[in-house]
């Protein structure tokens, strides 16, 4: 078999009479199940409902019994706020999501959570919710699809051409992000994304045409995308414009734009700002009756199930097909199936920091450039790493030296050029990580973190192990100022949940932060690494620094005489707390902190064993605010760091002149009571 036979699926006559029933009873299906909860958001699944059915009873390529089918279509949807939209279609399906899931809409432990949570529902592609960032995650989708047809695919057995297909609404085309993640779409030639833009001219609040009044086509034609405009009603016309954009291999993304009524289905709200959440819940009787529902809530015919059970089979046969190209595929490619196999498992090498040769002990430099040298290590070991930057190559050094460039004429390149688009790099890379082939790292200036927090957030809350490598960590920047020079952005992204944040020390501590970002399968790492030169603590064993970094806190430097004092450090602060025991004595302990996350995590008794509870007489040194490191010091402590914005100057300058130096520390100690 060549290429996949989905052109008879998709061109075939709709059966008009069933597909208007299903679109029907997914309307009651959400009317029922937000007038359950009193909660929820009627207007998108109502108004989206023909095209629901052609997608899901039609168009789209995907197995319910495969739901992680490597060449499916991956359906997101970006205006999470219409989850029941989803889970209707995925229920009548025939997804492994029963009717009483749907019942226990947005209930606790349920599989139909408020919004669609990434790993809590078969057939949900990506956590979505805060507008806009589900069209980043399908230009991450559309990304990997192409990055893996290029690596993965042979002449003889294409294993790769699925679609990216992602429905998105005002709210997603309003947020900046999607005009970053579209710009980064159409420059890059991704002819297999598929957006439909539901256009409701309703909003959350009040109609559309209060807060926007541009030309929504023009925009994306000007970005390098086709965009047409149907009657989102109209099933033939979403038919025809959905199949010219999947069979469309000229380099341009779609846009569908689809005109719909919101909340179709309720004439009390329908078509207006009132439509959009669960105000129309209270019609639901009404609602039912006019759609020609039975009186029973939660129904879905007999006809439609048996009509639907019908496709799946059609899917089933597509499915078992495409398993035989792909079973003489992994045959002929032995080495490229373990590859691919590799990546979807998140298998490394046995020993990966083994892999990252040891630095000369004469090496002073800055840790991004350790980065650099460590990333060219790493590449080599894990194929699967890849890593772009938002216009920072040349600064953050993570630029893979063997990789190539991705792009439209070499879709295999590991080095993707984001342009100046943090945000949507955020969510590209979290799109990556979602289809689960590919390991995203992303850079840019740490303090710039903060223009991709939101798609950081949802990496973390998704579980998703994206890696950022976050130069220029601190006030050390210089002369760029406190525009560019981070004081709470370390801190504050340490606040996240299941966000690892390191900070290493030195070479070797940047070589165990590699390693640690990489072996972690199940949430992100942000790497901060510095501008400036550090020195490479060449008195703590190169294993004990890796190793250290693993455990999130180590002791750098084990006290001779009875303990006194704790002195415990970050980054480039590690070698002010060094030199400051040198001169406070024997009886000093200095311990290395480059991730509290990983540190916090240890076993009670590691953590004793780093910080014993007797010694209160406790010195944390960070050059960045201080909140988070009471804990470590307690009551009886002192925290040295910065809890302003910088300085215009020269970095060593500034780091003087806001005490980040061993004679503040030496200071600091001697005026603990
Ligand atoms: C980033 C973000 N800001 C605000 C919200 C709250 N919110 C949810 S839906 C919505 C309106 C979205 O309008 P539209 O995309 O047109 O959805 P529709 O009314 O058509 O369902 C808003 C403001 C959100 N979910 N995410």
């Amino acid at each position: 078999m060549g290429a996949i036979d989905y052109f008879s699926i998709s061109m075939s006559q709709l059966n008009h009479s069933i597909l208007s029933r299903a679109a029907n009873e997914s309307r009651g299906l959400a009317i029922d199940a937000i007038a359950s909860c009193s909660s929820g958001h009627l207007g998108l699944p109502l108004g989206c409902a023909e095209m629901g059915a052609v997608l899901f009873g039609h168009a789209l390529r995907y197995d319910p019994d495969h739901p992680k089918w490597l060449n499916r279509d991956r359906f997101i949807l970006s205006g999470g706020h219409g989850s029941m939209f989803l889970y209707s279609w995925l229920h009548i399906s025939g997804y492994d999501l029963p009717l009483d899931q749907i019942k226990n809409f947005r209930q606790l432990h349920s599989m139909t959570p408020g919004h669609p949570e990434f790993g809590e529902t078969p057939g949900v592609e990506a956590t979505t919710g805060p507008l806009g960032q589900g069209i980043g995650n399908a230009v991450g989708y559309a990304l990997s699809a192409k990055m893996a047809a290029a690596r993965f695919n042979t002449a003889e057995h294409p294993i790769f051409d699925q679609r990216i297909v992602c429905l998105a609404g005002d709210g997603c085309l309003q947020e900046g992000i999607s005009a970053e993640a579209a710009a980064f779409a159409g420059h890059n030639k991704l002819d297999n994304l598929i957006l439909i833009y539901d256009s409701n001219d309703v909003t959350l609040d009040a109609m559309a045409k209060v807060t926007q009044s541009a030309d929504t086509r023009k925009r994306f034609e000007a970005l390098g995308w086709n965009a047409v405009k149907i009657n989102g009603h109209d099933m033939d016309a979403f038919l025809e414009a959905f199949t010219k954009a999947r069979n469309n291999s000229e380099g341009r993304p779609t846009l569908i734009e689809a005109r719909t009524e919101i909340a179709r289905g309720i004439p009390e709200v329908a078509g207006t700002a009132a439509g959009h959440g669960e105000g129309g819940a209270k019609f639901a009787e009404s609602a039912r009756k006019g759609l020609g529902l039975p009186e029973e809530a939660f129904s879905v015919s007999d006809e439609t199930k048996s009509w639907f059970a019908g496709h799946r089979a059609k899917l089933q046969k597509a499915y078992s097909e495409w398993e035989d190209t792909f079973s003489a595929w992994k045959s002929d490619n032995s080495r490229l199936a373990t590859e691919l196999d590799d990546g979807m498992e998140g298998r490394l090498p046995e020993d990966l920091p083994g892999l990252i040769p040891e630095f000369d002990s004469a090496y002073t430099n800055a840790t991004r450039a350790a980065g650099g040298e460590i990333m060219q290590a790493v590449a080599e070991a894990i194929p699967q790493l890849i890593t772009g930057s938002a216009d920072l190559y040349s600064s953050t050094k993570n630029y893979i030296q063997s990789g190539g460039d991705f792009g439209s004429d070499n879709y295999g390149g590991r080095n993707i050029w984001f342009g100046i688009r943090e945000h949507a790099m955020g969510a590209i890379c979290n799109g990556i990580a979602y289809d689960g082939i590919f390991r995203p790292t992303g850079a840019t200036f740490a303090v710039f973190a903060d223009y991709m927090r939101p798609a950081i957030r949802l990496a973390a809350l998704a579980g998703l192990p994206v890696g950022y490598i976050l130069t220029h960590d601190s006030v050390g920047v210089g002369e760029d100022g406190p525009t560019h020079q981070p004081v709470e952005t370390v801190s504050g992204l340490r606040v996240i949940p299941n966000l690892d944040v390191i900070r290493p020390a030195d070479p070797e501590e940047t070589a165990g932060a590699f390693a640690a970002m990489l072996e972690r399968q199940d949430g992100p790492t942000a790497l901060f690494l510095t501008r400036q030169s550090v020195p490479t603590q060449n008195d703590i064993a190169v294993n004990s620094r890796r190793k250290g970094v693993f455990m999130g806190g180590y002791i750098a430097r084990e006290e001779k005489d009875d303990l006194d004092v704790i002195l415990i450090a970050s980054g480039s602060e590690l070698t002010h707390a060094l030199h400051a025991a040198e001169e406070l004595g024997d009886s000093v302990r200095v311990v290395s902190m480059p991730c509290m996350e990983r540190f916090d995590r240890q076993t009670a008794d590691y953590r004793e064993s780093v910080l014993p509870h007797n010694c209160t007489r406790r010195v944390a040194i960070e050059a960045g605010v201080t909140g988070l490191w009471w804990k470590y010091v307690g009551s009886g402590g002192k925290v040295i760091g910065i809890d302003r914005f910088g300085i215009s100057a020269p970095g060593a300058v500034v780091m003087k002149e806001l005490g980040m130096t061993p004679e503040n520390v030496v200071k600091v100690v001697n005026n603990l009571p």
